[in-house]
């Protein structure tokens, strides 16, 4: 029998095994075939950028490794994209750093960046039928270079940088416009202290200060939405971050903005899943940027992890699919970035498609009648089904390989990046 007879067959006997348990698996795939992730650009080069050969710099992130073959311009990160794209089944976007600008021969300086500076961007998004979203990059940057932008004390610094989040979120609506979809434009800052400050205070209120600026214009949200993102510490920030995880819940309740929740970005055994259901009772909408934190680093690739489990079941559970943009957020310069890419994106579809063959309506019963060892049970249970014959088939069908994915990567390391120097 052929392999895609192979694929067809395993799959139509975990459909059954599946229905025997009241599952819907078509229904399951066409609502997992609607759900878009955004692809960050930054894990393509090690969150280098195209404005200086420098590449990353403060802002308490780091990429280690020195794997061969990242990308140096947008061509390169566009191919690499295309490439990551072939392998990973379904439609997604694309997530764009500010520092990805290419304003061809001349530079620009952040707070004067304008549309036409991503042409080339939006050309390549139209031309693959993707949405976009996009960030300020706050970090590797002269006026970031003593660790405080929107929250310095020292008013030009941070008059240049309320500047650049104005600006970028008029490339967001343009993007949004241009692709037809809205672009989540994410502000992410590093601002924080190495050591204990005698004053948590004034720095916030700096930072609400910016943050009104920055937001003072109204975007349509069709075309653009505002998000933040919180952090608990960073490397040497490791005593206090200004935008904390609280700061910005009550930023966004009061101002009504999107709330970015960064699995990395809390204490290593709190996760993000739990909190889903309890900032969504208050916010329209959230962000999520999908990462794994390991020890002090909290942007490892993105495994099919218990955690990342939750964080889907959550979602899917809370009926939030249209309330939940979907982001990743890693970057792993020790291994292929290519497939960096592909490993996490297919991990959070993958638990996407676990979530959505859960038996959710019966577990419900279960929990409602007190019979926590039946659901217990059937929660257990529910590991071992065969979630893999209904995802090699759902790749199968939407045209990318399932099991022998890695070595269209392998083909494209040793014919194109393995080239580049
Ligand atoms: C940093 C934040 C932020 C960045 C990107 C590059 O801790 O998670 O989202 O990773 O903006
Ligand atoms: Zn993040």
């Amino acid at each position: 029998m052929s392999e895609s007879g192979k694929t067809e067959q395993a799959f139509q006997l975990a459909r059954e095994q599946y229905a025997g348990m009241g599952v819907d698996v078509d229904r399951a795939l066409k609502t997992l075939a609607g759900i878009p992730i955004s692809l960050h650009c930054w894990q393509g080069d090690d969150v280098g950028g195209f404005e200086s050969d420098e590449g990353l710099t403060g802002g308490g992130i780091q990429a280690t490794g020195n794997y061969p073959g990242k990308a140096r311009s947008g061509d390169e990160l566009r191919a690499d994209l295309n490439k990551a794209f072939s392998v990973i089944p379904g439609r997604h976007r694309l997530n764009l750093h500010a520092l990805y600008a290419e304003p061809s021969g001349k530079k620009v300086e952040r707070d004067a960046l304008e549309p036409q500076h991503f042409s080339r961007w939006v050309d390549w998004a139209k031309s693959v039928k993707i949405g976009m979203d996009f960030n300020p990059s706050y970090f590797s940057h002269p006026k970031a270079a003593d660790g405080f932008t929107l929250a310095s004390r020292d008013e030009s610094i941070r008059k240049f940088w309320v500047q650049h989040g104005k600006v970028c979120r008029k490339i967001g609506a343009h993007f949004g416009k241009e692709l037809g979809s809205p672009c989540v434009t994410n502000v992410w800052i590093p601002d924080g202290y190495k050591d204990s400050p005698a004053d948590r205070k004034t720095p916030r209120e700096i930072l609400t200060k910016s943050l009104d600026e920055v937001f003072a214009e109204a975007i349509d949200p069709k075309l653009n939405l505002d998000a933040v993102e919180g952090k608990l510490f960073g490397i040497g920030s490791e005593s206090y971050v200004v935008g904390s995880h609280e700061f910005y819940l009550g930023y966004t309740i009061k101002n009504k903005k999107l709330l970015c929740l960064d699995a990395g970005h809390f204490h290593p055994t709190e996760g993000i899943a739990d909190k889903i259901s309890s900032v969504l009772m208050y916010l329209p909408e959230i962000l999520l940027h999908v990462s794994r934190g390991v020890r002090w680093d909290s942007d490892h690739v993105v495994t099919l992890s218990d955690d990342l489990r939750a964080t889907a079941e959550e979602i899917v559970r809370g009926d939030y699919l249209k309330r939940v943009h979907i982001g990743l957020d890693y970057f792993d310069a020790s291994i292929n970035r290519v497939a960096a890419w592909a490993i996490g994106t297919r991990n959070m579809l993958r638990a996407l498609l676990i979530a959505l063959l859960e038996p959710t309506a019966k577990l419900r019963e279960l929990e409602a009648n007190s019979d926590f060892t039946a659901r217990l049970a059937l929660m257990e249970d529910l590991k071992t089904m065969p979630v893999g014959a209904v995802w090699d088939y759902y790749c199968q069908s939407q045209g990318v390989p399932s099991t022998n994915w890695l070595s269209e990567i392998k083909s494209y390391e040793r014919d194109v990046l393995s080239k580049r120097k």
